[in-house]
């Protein structure tokens, strides 16, 4: 930050870009003196009803669109996905339960708990944590439940989100079993709960903690991370370490981990039930406006695939080839095929997949487009995994607006 900035200027920034009191005392404990953008106050239309948004610079972030101030919710600007496959620290989405969210924290004081139905509780400082083991890295997609729920019809309550709710990152960390295996659970362990430092401004209001099976936290994948595409987490995205579960969603990435907690019996809080809960059969989905009859956890991703080289309404030109690229994700068997189509799903042709970042990445494709008529075309893309899943074509619906994965249309201009 330019530490030229007068008070008269910052208070300015601030006015301009800043809409609540939150994000003021988190920038001010951040020692953040201003938005890292000072343009005018952008704005964006989601294409859905009561889709105006802000763009606004929280700390260590560039402008993002803004869901809610207070807690801080925010979405990556979808074009972001079109310039890199990994999805930068400052464009990386924010997702918060409640707002009583850590304003700053000490890493020399900071501390993680390991406790409950084990022979030798932990409390570990982050170089202790670090020095437990060898640090691994991931490349894994990180995406909210909700991610696309603004789309939904009819539509659901939540958050309105776009499809900026995902980004996909290199998470450098620990692996959980290390941990846990020094501290030594015991027989009889089923799962393991997560806190970290966020709470309630309520007292009513139930703490943000998520659960995993014992099978699923001693995996060897779910992994303590301090680092994301090799920095220090940003502050808004768990610093200074979280969870990260890979091919899950985001629910589960508990951020600013403080506490794990062995349990001898499953976890009954409210973030595991009722909230997050999915339809217990295979579309995870019931009839628009119906209610599920049995709900399980959310688990793993869906089948997913963007088009990021084309937004709705680009022009292109006529009669020369045009690359149309994106990504595509699961979670976690790997994509094995992306199917592209010209004329909305009528004809589809086999597009090129790009280098493999592993199987929790999100996977680049390409495809040579050469439009001879002049006229709207409506693009459509249609990945599968290596377990044969796909996208459906038709949107499926649940009461909480998750795990969208509808084949995606873009309508460009030919001319
Ligand atoms: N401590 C804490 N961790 C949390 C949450 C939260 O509210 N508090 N929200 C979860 C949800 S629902 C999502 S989608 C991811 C979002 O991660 P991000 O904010 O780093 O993008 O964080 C998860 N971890
Ligand atoms: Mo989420």
């Amino acid at each position: 930050m330019d530490k030229t900035d007068t008070i008269a200027d910052v208070d300015h920034n601030r006015r301009r870009v800043l809409t609540g009191g939150a994000a003021l005392a988190l920038q001010a404990s951040l020692g953040l003196t201003a938005p890292n953008a000072l343009g005018a106050t952008r704005t964006r239309e989601m294409p859905f009803e009561n889709g105006h948004r802000e763009l606004v610079a929280f700390p260590q972030k560039r402008p993002l669109i803004l869901l809610t101030n207070r807690p801080p919710q925010l979405e990556t600007p979808f074009e972001v996905f079109g310039e890199n496959v990994i999805t930068p620290n400052d464009a990386f989405f924010v997702r918060y339960h409640w707002s009583g969210i850590p304003t700053s924290i000490d890493p020399a004081t900071y501390r993680l708990k390991i406790d409950g139905h084990v022979s030798k509780p932990l409390d570990l400082s982050l170089q202790a944590l670090r020095q437990l083991g060898d640090a691994v890295d991931v490349v894994a997609v990180n995406q909210c439940s909700g991610n696309s729920r603004g789309f939904f019809s009819p539509r659901v309550n939540g958050g309105q989100l776009g499809n900026g709710a995902m980004g996909n990152a290199r998470w450098t960390g620990i692996p959980l079993r290390v941990v846990l295996e020094r501290a030594g659970v015991k027989p009889g362990a089923v799962q393991v709960s997560f806190d970290g430092l966020d709470r309630s401004p309520l007292e009513t209001g139930p703490d943000f903690v998520k659960a995993l099976t014992m099978d699923h936290a001693l995996d060897g994948e779910v992994m303590l991370a301090w680092a994301m595409n090799g920095k220090d987490l940003p502050f808004l995205n768990g610093y200074p370490l979280r969870l990260v579960v890979p091919g899950h969603y985001g629910t589960y990435w508990v951020k600013h981990l403080s506490h794990i907690e062995v349990l001898d019996r499953p976890f009954e809080g409210f973030w595991m039930n009722p909230a997050y809960r999915i339809p217990d059969n295979d579309c995870a989905c019931v009839p628009p406006g119906t209610a599920p009859t049995s709900t399980v956890p959310i688990g793993r991703f869906n089948v997913r695939s963007f088009i990021t080289s084309h937004m709705n309404n680009s022009v292109i030109a006529a009669g020369r080839d045009v690359t149309v690229k994106g990504i595509a994700f699961d979670g976690g068997q790997g994509i094995s095929e992306v199917a592209f189509s010209d004329d909305g799903g009528a004809t589809w042709q086999p597009a090129v997949l790009g280098k493999d970042l592993g199987r929790y990445s999100f996977r680049e494709w390409s495809v040579k487009f050469r439009p001879v008529r002049k006229g709207v075309y409506d693009l459509r893309v249609r990945a599968k995994n290596r377990s044969g899943e796909t996208q459906p074509l038709t949107a499926n619906w649940n009461p909480a607006g998750y795990m969208r994965n509808v084949v995606e249309s873009t309508s460009v201009v030919v001319r």
